[in-house]
């Protein structure tokens, strides 16, 4: 991995934001020939995964760990106008936990927004570790990135919403999570756009109603020690892949207790940043 210019390491406003908010967004995370390079091969995998599961061509769908099936996939692992600010906010005991393609198809002849509405389903990540955990607020744990590949830059096009600073708070505000708080705010983002998320923020998809498919790439990264969420089926790129992207994978050379206990050798991340940026490393264990 290159030492990359340092404007795309984690910017302080980034971090206040992130530590205020819970979330920011990287305009042009990802250049237009990319996003223009992305939009047929993830429409290509929508289209087989929903053969495979025989999904409606108009239902919201998720496509689970993405990561290992396209080289330009295994790209964004560690893409240099995301990943540094990844270890900036978590450091560098970390992995990909999970990574999917959400795609919300054209709506169906004549429903629009007034007459079906936003269809919002507001959550926290991880599911069972919200319950598990017993401070509050609940810990950090993992952060999610989202590459926005369509146009969201008006409202009504399955856009992204957030609860800002809702990310310290356990209980959803409302009883009901169908509805739209008066704080909610809808991200507007363009092609190529990424927004960084805190597990905890309180967010939700939206429906899609513009005249093409809603398509995001989501890439979640969390210490090394938490259970991946996907399957993880990277068996057949992992050995080429050079030390830091094995990291990332969930590769640990000394086993079982390097995913709690890590040596150097299982976190290759960490000599980098010992090498190229020592301030970032945080204290030692
Ligand atoms: O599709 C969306 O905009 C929301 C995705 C989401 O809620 C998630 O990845 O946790």
């Amino acid at each position: 991995m290159k030492n990359p210019n340092p404007d795309l390491l984690l910017s302080p406003d980034e971090r206040a934001q992130f530590e205020r908010e819970g979330y920011f967004v990287v305009k042009g995370a990802l250049d237009r020939a990319l996003v223009d390079d992305l939009v047929p091969l993830v429409t290509q995998m929508d289209a087989e995964g929903r053969r495979l599961n025989g999904a409606p061509p108009q239902e919201r769908m998720n496509h689970y760990d993405v990561v290992g099936k396209d080289p330009r996939l295994l790209e964004l692992l560690d893409w240099p106008a995301t990943f540094h600010k990844v270890w900036g906010l978590l450091g560098w005991n970390i992995q990909l936990y999970h990574s999917h393609l959400t795609v919300n198809p054209c709506p169906p002849e004549g429903e629009t927004l007034d007459s079906h509405g936003l269809k919002l389903g507001w959550h926290q990540d991880s599911g069972q570790l919200n319950g598990d955990l017993e401070t509050s607020p609940r810990p950090r744990i993992s952060l999610k990135i989202g590459y926005f590949l369509s146009d969201t830059s008006e409202q009504g096009r399955g856009n992204f919403y957030v609860l800002p600073g809702s990310h310290l708070e356990d209980a959803f505000p409302v009883t009901d999570r169908k509805s739209l708080p008066e704080e909610a705010v809808p991200l507007c983002l363009d092609p190529g756009d990424a927004v960084f998320f805190d597990r905890r923020l309180w967010h939700s998809g939206s429906a899609n109603y513009w005249h093409a498919p809603r398509l995001v790439l989501f890439y979640g990264y969390s210490y090394r020690w938490l259970r991946p969420r996907d399957d993880m089926e990277v068996g057949h790129i992992v050995q080429g892949c050079e030390p830091i992207r094995q990291q990332l994978l969930g590769q640990s050379p000394t086993g079982g207790r390097g995913y709690t206990s890590p040596t150097d050798e299982d976190v290759p991340l960490k000599t980098w940043i010992g090498t190229h940026h020592p301030d970032a490393l945080g204290h030692p264990q």
